[in-house]
């Protein structure tokens, strides 16, 4: 059997939560298409008969001259090199900047294994993807290069395969039908910020925190019950989080439901979902610093 940790890294949006899920065939880690979406490090588990892997979705890498920032990438280096594998995803779409400059130049000083995966497949030309190989054969001399659909579910199985060819022998550490080891509290609170985000365009995503107060679950009744508040810096947020009417609480209320469902199968569920307002938190910057910490544990 082979067993690896595997760190997936990647500027913001490249697509590194989708592909997670694609491979965990379940929504390990949410999405959308606004940046920095992923806040912490989200532990993904695929196993099949050739072993396991244990993938860590990080929040997108980001280019700060801050000094914390620069802080944030020596730890990242760090805990990178305590990782079986790192699978970089790149998204041809944008051309790559000082941004990518500076991830593959983190990456290419790395002695653990690294795959580059080409991701968005389905909306790439056949030149972009040529400059995207061009680029990473150039930045990441000796590394394999793949092309993929995270989205599609296209070029999926090449990376497990690659990924595998990397991994050492071990023993299994997770049970092979656990795919998360998130608890409840922080899986239905993701739901929720995922519905949220998506509900709304421009700065509000980044202000939009979910705290799950209260968690009653009664599995021999059948009964779930579970308070939320969705919380935003200021009142005008607040205003449009809700909407009109309170249309706009009411559809992530019901989007989120759905899927929350889901997690507690056969069970009645009630979800008291709420918004208020909290002041200004620091939105990536304070949750980042915990990430890699996290990684390591
Ligand atoms: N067309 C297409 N879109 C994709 C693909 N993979 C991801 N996306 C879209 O790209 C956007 C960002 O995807 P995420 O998976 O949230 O990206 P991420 O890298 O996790 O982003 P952060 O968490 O913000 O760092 C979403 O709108 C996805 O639907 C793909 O293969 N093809
Ligand atoms: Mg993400």
């Amino acid at each position: 059997m082979k067993c690896a940790s595997v760190a997936i890294i990647g500027r913001p949006s490249s697509g590194k939560s989708t592909l997670l899920n694609t491979i965990c065939e379940s929504k390990v880690s949410i999405t959308s298409p606004t940046p920095h979406t992923t806040r912490n490090a989200i532990r993904g588990i695929y196993t099949d008969s050739r072993g396991q892997l244990i993938f860590t979705d990080t929040p997108g890498y980001h280019l700060s001259e801050k000094k914390f920032n620069r802080k944030m990438q020596d730890i990242a280096v760090a805990s990178l090199e305590e990782t079986d594998a790192v699978l970089y995803m790149m998204d041809a779409t944008r051309k790559p900047g000082d941004e990518e400059d500076s991830i593959t130049y983190m990456l290419s000083g790395l002695t653990v294994p690294v795959v580059c995966c080409i991701n968005k497949k389905d909306i790439l030309s056949d030149r972009q993807i040529e400059e995207a190989q061009e680029y990473l054969r150039r930045s990441m001399p000796g590394r394999a290069v793949l092309v993929a659909s995270a989205k599609a579910d296209e070029g999926v199985d090449e990376i497990l395969i690659e990924l595998f060819k990397h991994a050492p022998e071990g023993e299994l550490l997770y049970d092979e039908n656990t795919w998360t080891d998130q608890n409840l509290e922080f899986r239905v609170s993701e739901i929720i910020r995922e519905k949220a985000m998506n509900s709304v365009t421009a700065e509000i995503p980044y202000a939009i925190m979910v705290e799950v107060s209260d968690l009653e679950y009664n599995a021999e009744e059948g009964k779930v019950w579970i308070r939320a508040f969705i919380t935003v810096e200021r009142e005008s947020q607040k205003g449009i989080m809700v909407g009109k009417g309170g249309e706009n609480i009411k559809r992530i209320r019901i989007a989120a439901f759905k899927e929350i469902r889901k997690i507690f199968p056969g069970s009645k569920l009630e979800l008291d979902l709420r918004v208020r307002v909290n002041g200004k938190w620091k939105s990536n910057d304070l949750i980042l610093s915990k990430v890699f910490k996290d990684t390591q544990s």
